[in-house]
């Protein structure tokens, strides 16, 4: 990931670079990091404009209709928005290192533990923006963690991926990466209690030492950062640049 600032409002978008994939992302945006961490850990080579959210340039609504990040561009121009849709094509464009499974019945299983992990998104940000110590919403988190945590245990294995992450490790790692934003904010009981959760802890800390993990890596201060300044109606977008 750069440290080039975002661009805004009356900006040009930089000419596209021959041969190379271009990503239209936002720092803190963790769908945006989903495809920072695709491209990363298939070693595709891409450059990556920032884009400021609240000012858009006006030539976003161009290349990803719904005006969202991520969105990625081709040489001739043509591109792709939604992160899913992205990862997964990118991971059949470029075939090698493969990081959804092949086996048909596997892979359709993963997607459903995305599609699924999307109830841990939902109430984390719930507990997020509540300005009580609520315990219960906590609980609710907690509970949307425990498919991952058996399904881990199940497996066996390091990563849900195996030996090394995979695509459902990728697309649900943005949001464990912020999950320490909590105990920052609401203080040290809400963090996933060891005894219930020995797998994905072990399975956090394997992630975040993972060499492509680390390209997009942000530790949880500068996360907290961004968040306060976005409740506060004025995101930082170029906090790093
Ligand atoms: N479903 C989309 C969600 C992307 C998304 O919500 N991106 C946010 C930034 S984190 C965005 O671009 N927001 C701008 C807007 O909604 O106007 C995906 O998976 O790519």
């Amino acid at each position: 990931m750069g440290s080039s600032k975002h661009l805004t409002v009356g900006s040009k978008a930089p000419p596209l670079e021959k041969g190379k994939l271009r990503l239209y992302s936002m720092r803190f945006c963790p769908y945006a990091q989903r495809i920072h961490l695709v491209l990363d850990a298939k070693k595709i080579s891409y450059d990556v404009v920032y884009v400021n959210l609240s000012q858009k340039p006006e030539w976003l609504q161009e290349k990803s209709p719904l005006g969202k990040v991520p969105c990625i561009e081709f040489e001739n121009g043509d591109t792709l928005y939604e992160s899913l849709i992205i990862a997964e094509y990118l991971d059949e464009a470029y075939p090698e290192h493969r990081l959804l499974p092949t086996n048909p019945l596997t892979k359709a299983k993963d997607k459903l533990l995305t599609e699924r992990f999307n109830d841990f998104i939902t109430s984390m940000y719930k507990l997020l923006i509540d300005k009580t110590v609520n315990k219960d919403l906590f609980d609710e988190v907690l509970k949307g963690l425990e498919i991952f945590e058996r399904e881990l245990n199940k497996r066996g294995t390091p990563f849900f991926g195996g030996s090394q992450p995979g695509m459902l490790d990728l697309m649900i790692w943005p949001w464990c990466e912020r999950a320490d934003v909590l105990r920052i904010l609401k203080g040290k009981e809400f963090v996933l209690p060891q005894d219930r959760f020995s797998r994905l802890l072990k399975w956090r800390t394997a992630m975040q030492e993972d060499e492509s993990v680390k390209g997009s890596y942000l530790d949880a201060e500068i996360h907290v950062k961004y968040l306060q300044s976005r409740q506060a109606g004025a995101p930082q977008y170029d906090l790093l640049a």
